[in-house]
């Protein structure tokens, strides 16, 4: 089936469409219906990482309809139903496709230039997480198993040690002894999610600031890009923003000097997150929220060399030696994240007293 037959199962039979984004994982297109002058986003499903792309449907089906019911006011961008009824379609091929509404007047960005966008970016996660709080969690499908399962990444990573070849090995030398000497950010993972303290909650898993929709003034109007919803930390969402927000340059970058940790945007994240989430969250988990940053990118980090180093199996690679590139920026940020830690401490303490919320 080609792509105008998949469009025209959505009543779509004009259109315009050019590529949207720049995720590696799945495809999406901005789709122009010429008759109406409306606006689509239209986007196929990786079937090699999201296993079950239908219970991405039922997790969004079951959203919607609970956002419907308990807060009719969100802005939500609920899938486009197709002719037959279906939220997805599959093809004879088994690729999977959907479609939702483009939220007119909205903008996203690819990067962050003021304090305020990573503010109402958090504001925007943190109300997502907090709106959903009453849905029954043991409904909601996990789209990617052990997804953020930090000790399994790091198992991963010792795993591809043994396997890799010798010259991405010696390439990967200098960063591969890094992460082994941080493993302590793993090991603090396990003891985290041992306590009943740390709740599983619907999270988004994947907060990069092209994720949010922002009005013309810059206000947050509401999330996008629910594929990696599904219970999980908070640690997760809060510590992706402060991984792709505080540096002005994103982790595709390959000159590391540009790499920096700013902390007016840490603070600006922190505050916009509590401001929705900091009474919602336990003792415990309030005093893991520099955490979060060292857990992402200390992840990520991961991620990326263990991806290297099994030849760009996961994300593929634009370029020879990209996942290696990835990899060295997100530990060049991880030690800047570090020099920082106790500082931004001190940030979080004074953002939970400016909020006036108890922190022991
Ligand atoms: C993937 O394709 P994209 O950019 O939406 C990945 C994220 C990573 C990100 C890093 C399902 O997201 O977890 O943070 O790459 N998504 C999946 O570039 O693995
Ligand atoms: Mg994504």
């Amino acid at each position: 089936m080609n792509i105008s037959t998949v469009l025209k199962t959505f009543g779509i039979d004009n259109y315009e469409m050019s590529p949207l984004g720049n995720g590696l994982i799945n495809k999406t297109w901005l789709v122009r219906e010429i008759s109406s002058g409306n606006d689509f986003v239209f986007q196929r499903i990786n079937e090699k990482i999201f296993k079950r792309p239908e219970d991405i449907t039922s997790n969004i089906r079951l959203i919607d309809d609970y956002l419907k019911k308990e807060h009719p006011h969100y802005h939500f961008t609920s899938p486009v139903v197709a002719l037959n009824g279906e939220d997805m379609i599959k093809t004879e091929d088994n690729d999977h496709f959907r479609l939702f509404g483009y939220v007119g007047g909205s903008v996203t960005h690819i990067e962050l230039t003021k304090p305020v966008q990573a503010y109402e970016a958090a504001k925007q996660f943190g109300k997502f997480t907090n709106l959903l709080s009453g849905l029954d969690l043991s409904q909601l499908k996990t789209t990617i198993p052990d997804f953020h399962n930090l000790g399994l990444r790091f198992q991963q990573f010792m795993d591809s040690l043994k396997c890799a070849d010798q010259l991405r090995l010696k390439n990967a030398r200098e960063v591969v002894n890094f992460l082994m000497d941080n493993q302590s950010i793993a090991d603090e993972y396990r003891t985290i999610i041992t306590s009943s303290d740390f709740k599983l909650r619907v999270t988004h898993h994947d907060t990069k600031i092209s994720n949010v929709l922002f009005d013309l003034e810059d206000k947050g109007l509401c999330v996008i890009d629910l594929d990696t919803v599904m219970p999980g930390y908070f640690i997760s969402d809060l510590g992706d923003m402060m991984r792709t927000y505080l540096s002005p340059v994103s982790e595709e970058e390959g000159d590391l000097s540009k790499i920096e940790v700013r902390t007016e945007f840490f603070q600006a994240i922190v505050h916009g997150y509590l401001s929705e989430m900091g009474d919602e969250l336990s003792q415990a988990e309030r005093s893991s929220i520099t955490y979060s940053g060292k857990f992402m990118i200390y992840m990520q980090a991961l991620r990326f060399i263990t991806d290297y180093l099994n030849n760009d199996f996961y994300y593929g690679a634009r370029y020879e030696g990209h996942n290696l590139v990835r990899g060295k920026n997100q530990v060049k940020l991880l030690q800047l994240f570090l020099n920082k830690e106790s500082l931004f401490d001190r940030v979080v303490f004074s953002e939970f007293n400016r909020l006036k919320i108890n922190i022991l």
